[in-house]
């Protein structure tokens, strides 16, 4: 999964990053045009170790995010595509955005539009990405309905008549994610990565002193979410930079403290998995545990893709049982005797915590 955070100048984009990715990108000084910030960070997962313990692992491997870091949406971004177009380009290959929004007050840190307005900036930078993904459209059109003008080739027909809706609804003012496409119209437009088209992750960065109002500030913006595919999170950047650089104990102490309950990169984790429907299964041997993770309604024969192309090919069941069976039971043997462990076929729907051991046909 690649997240790709987003927002206005100045309003703590690269400190998310940072936050999310441990990572050490430069803060302040404004993230220049064109430089892009890349990161992998591991996904935390406290169901890995005993399933370790079990199985007498030699390593434990947890799934991971990338994440990327660009510098902020300017209203230039569309007029100047060729200065932004590797920006943009590379925020068209991620799977989700997550759109940094300010809300702390800072006067050593001026707001590029004169004053501290997240709803404002909400719209500017949507605006931004709806005109983008309108370029795209109309390029793509003009070109399609020359090239195809005598012709009736029904794969670009379909294709034009799909970019025409995007361009009506874009015309709109209207993100791409809201249309209803059926499964065949999203996969003709699913190489153009659409901007506006992507999971919307709505993330409002508040100051230390602003924490106590944390609840009412999400309850606020909670209305974003009444937009499809579309999640918001309240997080105060600067703090949780702060708290990720503290040793563990030191962490809980200062959140007992502050009376932060999960952290920000835990709650981020979290409500992207939502948004994206994402699910997490296991493998489980001597060798290695692994976190794995796949998207919501894949099969068993999905999972084993995921862990090799050629298992997918080879598949024959999938012994599978929960994450929380075997760990009561503490053995595969205890977990079998129980009758815990079924044989799943290729069709079986993965489901969240499934502990999955895949057997290939060898000779495949
Ligand atoms: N007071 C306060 N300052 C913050 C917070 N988050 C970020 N800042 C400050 O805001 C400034 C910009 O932070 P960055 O993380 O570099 O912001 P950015 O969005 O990446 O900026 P560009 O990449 O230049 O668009 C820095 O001086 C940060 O220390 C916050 O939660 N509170
Ligand atoms: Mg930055």
């Amino acid at each position: 999964m690649k997240i790709g955070i987003v927002g206005r100048p100045q309003v703590g984009k690269t400190t998310v990053f940072n936050t999310l990715a441990h990572s050490n990108a430069e803060i302040g000084g404004y993230t220049s045009r064109g430089q892009i910030n890349l990161s992998t960070a591991n996904v935390p997962d406290d169901r890995l170790k005993p399933l370790a313990e079990i199985s007498g692992s030699e390593k434990t491997t947890p799934a991971t995010i990338d994440y990327v870091d660009v510098a902020g949406v300017t209203k230039s971004d569309v007029e100047q595509a060729e200065l932004d177009s590797g920006m943009l380009a590379e925020l068209r290959t991620v799977d989700a955005l997550a759109h940094v929004v300010r809300l702390f007050e800072d006067a050593s840190v001026p707001h590029v539009d004169g004053s501290v307005d997240a709803e404002r900036d909400i719209e500017s930078v949507s605006l931004e990405f709806t005109l983008a993904d309108l370029q795209i459209v109309e390029n793509r059109l003009d070109r399609l309905r020359k090239q195809f003008q005598n012709q009736k080739l029904p794969e670009q027909q379909n294709e034009i008549r799909v970019l025409e809706t995007c361009q009506e609804t874009l015309e709109k003012g209207e993100p791409l994610r809201g249309l209803n496409l059926a499964a065949n119209e999203e996969k003709l437009i699913r190489g153009y990565g659409f901007l506006t088209q992507k999971p919307l992750l709505i993330v409002c960065n508040i100051s230390e002193a602003q924490l106590d109002a944390a609840d009412e500030i999400l309850e606020h913006f909670t209305k974003y979410e009444a937009e499809p595919r579309t999640a918001v999170i309240v997080l105060a950047a600067q703090l949780e930079l702060e708290l990720s650089q503290l040793d563990e104990t030191d962490t809980e102490i200062f959140m007992a403290e502050m009376g932060l309950q999960a952290s920000a990169l835990e709650r981020f984790i979290q409500t992207s998995y939502q948004l994206l429907e994402l699910l997490t299964f296991f493998t489980t041997g001597p060798v290695e545990t692994r976190a794995w993770t796949l998207q919501e309604g894949q099969t068993a024969v999905d999972a084993a893709g995921r862990i090799h192309t050629d298992f997918a090919n080879a598949f024959i069941r999938s012994e599978t049982l929960s994450w929380d069976d075997l760990v009561a039971c503490g053995s595969y043997p205890e977990a079998r005797s129980k009758g815990l462990l079924r044989a799943e076929g290729k069709t079986y729907q993965v489901q969240e915590g499934d502990v999955l051991l895949i057997l290939a046909n060898p000779t495949h």
